[in-house]
């Protein structure tokens, strides 16, 4: 179908598209379908744009991946439909390990996302192989699985769109985790240490600036983000745009 530009949704009708796309290649899951549409109707009542609370949360995860010694960015079926040559991008710029990590692992699927980000130049990634198991996680259950020089060993993990289990489970490992939910109320939003609730296609190119743009500052300066960052303080804010947004929109 031939999308109008004309039309009042086609950002949102074009994002759709890709998800389907998705789901036709093998990239995403079908229930990544309804995972979206949970997430686009908490961006229409945010107003489909970056807010100031999310841009602060996009800051301090940037300064937290820096920071990190052993950065990992997770991606699903959702992030490599949407954003895959952005994620690569972010992996690079932060000098970030990438790592394939399912809700809904299957062989194949994982075969595929890594077929689909080596086009967009993604060298070195994780995922294919898992030789660990997230501990807190049922060890049988395909979720679980990570990679020991990815996941497993990493102290700061980017997990876009994740589930609670699994969100707690990597708290619990003693991890700081950092979140893309546009639900400011989900299990993940509350466990994560850093929320950003916003679109990841917005999200991801936002850090992508932010990484280019905060690169060369000292580690004094980015734990000094870190340290004034207060997550529920921008839940609360996010909670706050969609109460108080007002009612003129079309
Ligand atoms: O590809 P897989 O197999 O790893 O599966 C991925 C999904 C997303 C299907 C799986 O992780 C899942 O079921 O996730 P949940 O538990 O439904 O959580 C997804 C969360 O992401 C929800 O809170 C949505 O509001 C939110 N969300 C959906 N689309 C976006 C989003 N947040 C940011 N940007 C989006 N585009």
């Amino acid at each position: 179908m031939t999308l109008s530009k004309t039309h009042p949704r086609y950002q949102s009708l074009c994002i759709r598209e890709r998800l389907t796309d998705g789901v036709r290649t093998g990239i995403t899951s079908q229930t990544g379908l309804i995972a979206h549409g949970r997430g686009e109707a908490f961006d229409y009542l945010l107003g489909e744009r970056t807010t100031d609370s999310a841009m602060r949360s996009e800051e301090a995860a940037v300064a937290m991946l820096l920071a990190a010694s052993h950065p990992v960015l997770s991606v699903n079926g959702n992030v490599a439909a949407l954003v895959p040559g952005e994620i690569i991008e972010l992996g690079r710029v932060l000098n970030a390990a990438i790592e394939i990590n399912l809700f809904y692992r299957t062989e194949e699927r994982v075969r595929i996302i890594a077929d689909h980000l080596r086009i967009y130049g993604a060298a070195g990634m994780l995922g294919e192989y898992p030789d660990a198991a997230l501990h807190p996680l049922p060890p049988e259950h395909p979720r679980s699985r990570v990679c020991k020089g990815g996941i497993y060993g990493a102290d700061v993990v980017l997990v876009p769109l994740e589930d609670g289990d699994r969100c707690q489970a990597l708290v619990g490992m003693g991890k700081s985790v950092i979140a893309i939910d546009l639900n400011p109320l989900s299990r993940t939003a509350k466990a994560a240490t850093i929320t950003i609730v916003d679109n990841v296609v917005r999200a991801i190119p936002n850090m992508v600036e932010l990484a280019i743009r905060m690169k060369d500052i000292d580690a004094d300066r980015l734990d000094d983000i870190i340290s004034r960052y207060d997550n529920e303080e921008m839940l609360r804010a996010a909670i706050e745009e969609i109460v108080t947004r007002g009612v003129g929109r079309v």
